[in-house]
């Protein structure tokens, strides 16, 4: 049995939950493992008690707890792992130069903007609307609409998925398009981009990350 670690929680406004671990459910749910859920308190982010560090060195969600290869952690790490070890229906693509696109692409997702911009606008969503920072919350909307979406737009293109199918490239921006299902945030100068989210957004996987999903209905596949 595969345990992932999360953080999650219920609001008048959806359910949120960590951006990173929704990477992993999406994998999780398009491999069609069987999983649960283990709900962290979000307080321990920042306590991070002794029971968590055993399992991550610094504290963070995800780790994936498995039976056969011990705890694994970060997002990324761990949706390499899952694609080499449940080898049907594959999430990267065949040649090195792709794989190399793949994770340029990733790492973009992961570094600029679940690192950077999203933050900025997803952070004060924990909080009651009228706790948060207005305009901290759209200095993260500008980062992304001044840098990160012409981005995606340009390497989008006319394709359907980043690097022509959907891989492991993509899943990143799964949980992006989460943040901005809750924030409704307008793509309307970005059209490839619009297309491209409501696309990750109807595939089934998304409905473990869904803000519209309860908690009940997201404990994993079993
Ligand atoms: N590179 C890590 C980042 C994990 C991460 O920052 N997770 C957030 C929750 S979405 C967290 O645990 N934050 C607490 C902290 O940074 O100490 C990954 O991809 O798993």
């Amino acid at each position: 049995m595969l345990i992932l670690a999360t953080t999650e929680r219920e609001y008048p406004w959806g359910v949120l939950r960590s951006t990173n671990a929704s990477k992993v459910k999406v994998v999780l749910e398009e491999k069609g493992v069987v999983y649960q859920v283990d709900r962290l308190h979000p307080g321990d982010l920042w306590k991070k008690p002794p029971e968590m560090l055993v399992k991550h060195p610094l504290g963070k969600v995800p780790y994936l707890e498995t039976d056969e290869d011990g705890v694994i952690y970060d997002s990324t790490v761990i949706n390499e792992y899952l694609d080499d070890k449940y080898t049907d229906n594959p999430l990267k693509p065949e040649t090195a130069s792709a794989r190399a696109r793949m994770r340029m692409l990733e790492n973009y997702a992961d570094e600029a903007i679940i690192s950077v911009d999203l933050p900025k606008l997803w952070m004060p969503m924990w909080s009651s609307p009228e706790k948060r920072n207005l305009d901290v919350m759209e200095q993260g909307r500008e980062g992304m609409r001044k840098n990160r979406l012409p981005f995606i737009e340009s390497e989008l293109g006319q394709q359907e998925y980043l690097c022509g199918d959907f891989s492991l490239a993509d899943v990143p921006y799964m949980a992006i398009a989460m943040v901005f299902e809750v924030d409704d945030f307008d793509l309307s100068v970005f059209p490839l981009t619009k297309a491209y989210f409501d696309r990750l957004r109807a595939r089934g996987s998304y409905s473990a990350i869904s803000p519209k999903t309860s908690l009940q209905d997201s404990l994993g596949s079993s």
